[in-house]
């Protein structure tokens, strides 16, 4: 049940679990059918090395991690209170937060109640941009354009990066790839 939930991020806070174990990013979305969209941050993290860590305990190999949650600011308002709240505490170092429709909520509310933690706000659809972005003065969110969840995974990790050189170097390397990509790319079409 969500208040099972809510106990388990809890719990988790509390614990003393070792940070190089736990999610180092953590992706929420408002709903499901947000799913297909926030693929894209799945994709971003996975190209530059990151594990999907599907439990909290079980740490997979890779050094640095991310997990998922479907949180609704309006169905599971106290969820998405709890996962901000906890977010730093769980070993959380940057929420990448999506949600659609014209009362896409869950980014910027979770941007206030994380707070200092940094959120990517993704909306997921066009019309929702207004509602991700707009945020009074003194409450701050980092928001890419609409259903750009990919970029928001690579502004997630040059964030982690300045505490982490090695994310660093794989940004870099990333980035070299999609350079011979284009150039690759405009050479055959000179062949
Ligand atoms: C938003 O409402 C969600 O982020 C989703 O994009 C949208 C519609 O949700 P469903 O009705 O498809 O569950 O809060």
């Amino acid at each position: 049940t969500e208040h099972d939930l809510i106990d388990e991020l809890h719990e988790q806070a509390a614990a003393d679990t070792d940070p190089e174990t736990t999610p180092d990013v953590g992706i929420i979305m408002g709903s499901d059918s947000d799913l297909d969209v926030m693929f894209g941050a799945h994709e971003a993290l996975d190209t530059l090395g990151f594990g999907e860590q599907t439990d909290y305990h079980d740490a997979p190999d890779e050094r640095f991690t991310y997990e998922t949650y479907v949180v609704s600011a309006h169905r599971t308002p106290d969820l998405m209170y709890a996962y901000g709240e906890t977010a730093a505490d769980r070993g959380i170092e940057v929420i990448i937060a999506g949600a659609g429709g014209k009362s896409a909520d869950l980014p910027n509310m979770t941007a206030s109640i994380a707070y200092p933690l940094p959120v990517v706000g993704v909306p997921v659809q066009e019309k929702s941009v207004d509602s991700v972005i707009g945020m009074p003065t003194g409450a701050p969110i980092v928001a890419v354009d609409a259903g750009k969840s990919f970029n928001a995974a690579l502004s997630a990790v040059q964030m982690l990066a300045r505490g982490h050189a090695e994310l660093e170097d794989r940004l870099v390397e990333y980035h070299e790839e999609l350079v011979a990509d284009v150039a690759d790319t405009s050479a055959r079409l000179h062949d």
